[in-house]
């Protein structure tokens, strides 16, 4: 026997009991592999959390469903079914939903009925984290040359951001996270002043056109002392070769998030489409959290290389043909690193 001077303490007296090692180990090694996905924390002590597989046709299926109810101007019979399928989707997830309805007045003067949706997990946490998104699409495709004045799918405009953290919701009720997490689906985001048009002076109430609903939730909250230790802002996050880059206002509110989640992206590989660039200001929902409800929010945002939104932002080309799940696979999963290691 040459082996049992190198393996002597599992090299078994009996065959029976060589055979009995021998089926331990098998198991112990395949328990080992049963575990997905397993990372390396991004900084900090080196605790390992299993990290859910964000699926990326979930997501996937959830921008066509939103999709699917036509667009979700405010006001119309789409908008009102969508935010049903919204409030009970999130509820089959175990999420505490509340509905903040308002009212707000557009640049074109139209009165607009609104609801914010908010989804609790784990509402008794101290420590939350935000994340949202707006599930509301711009009324008009006013960058559109044939169709200047028609509403389109959004796909990529409200319905990205929604479907990829309705996939984290669904993986939320299977794994919880250490932190608690609050999911805003906000409304009334896109009606902002056409391009073509000077917009008229600001009620006192507004700051901006647009983002009505997280002017409106970032003064009047769902829970009037509520806080997080951070927000992540998701708009526009599906379309083919996107690419995130340091959006500024993040940067100037929220640079140690911004370091956090581009390092993470990273650190999964996604360093192609979290880019280590400087670009500009997107006035969009983020802002009004940091400004109003003082809580530090980060926006991953698409631009192109020019520092636009693509050329098919605000037109008819916003459908489920620009969507990838590459895209939304990029974002979610590292959305999930993100807060499963809080
Ligand atoms: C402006 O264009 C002023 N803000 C971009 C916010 C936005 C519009 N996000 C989606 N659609
Ligand atoms: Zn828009």
């Amino acid at each position: 026997m040459r082996y049992h001077k190198i393996l002597p303490f599992i090299w078994a007296k009996s065959r029976f009991m060589r055979f009995r090692i021998l089926v331990l180990v098998v198991i112990a090694g395949l328990a080992g592999c049963g575990k997905n996905n397993e990372k390396t924390p991004p900084t900090g002590p080196a605790k390992v959390i299993n990290v859910p597989t964000f699926n990326a046709d979930s997501a996937f299926y959830f921008v066509q469903k939103q999709v699917a109810f036509g667009p979700r101007v405010p006001n119309s019979t789409a908008h009102k079914n969508t935010g049903d399928f919204l409030i009970a989707q999130l509820k089959t997830y175990g999420a505490a939903v509340k509905v903040q309805e308002f009212s707000a007045t557009t640049f074109d003067n139209k009165r607009l009925n609104l609801r914010n949706i908010i989804a609790s997990f784990n509402p008794e946490k101290k420590k939350r984290i935000l994340l949202a998104a707006h599930w509301d699409t711009r009324p008009f495709s006013d960058k559109d040359k044939e169709k200047p004045n028609a509403a389109f799918d959004g796909a990529n405009d409200g319905a990205s951001g929604v479907g990829v953290l309705l996939e984290i919701a669904r993986n939320l009720r299977q794994q919880p996270t250490d932190a608690g997490i609050d999911i805003i689906l906000f409304d009334g985001e896109d009606w902002g002043e056409r391009h073509d048009v000077t917009p008229p002076q600001l009620p006192n109430n507004l700051k901006s056109w647009w983002c009505l609903g997280s002017q409106y939730w970032s003064t009047n909250k769902h829970i009037p002392n509520y806080s997080a230790y951070y927000g992540i802002l998701l708009d526009m996050v599906g379309a083919k070769g996107s690419r995130f880059a340091f959006e500024s206002y993040s940067l100037d509110y929220a640079p140690s998030i911004v370091d956090k989640v581009w390092k993470t992206a990273g650190k999964l590989g996604y360093s192609g489409v979290f880019v280590n660039v400087k670009d500009g200001g997107v006035l969009d929902d983020h802002v009004f959290v940091n400004l109003n409800a003082k809580i530090p929010m980060v926006d991953i945002v698409s631009y192109d290389e020019n520092g636009s939104f693509g050329d098919f932002h605000h037109t008819q080309k916003d459908n489920m043909s620009i969507i990838s799940k590459e895209t939304l696979s990029a974002v979610g999963q590292t959305v999930m690193q993100v807060i499963y290691y809080e």
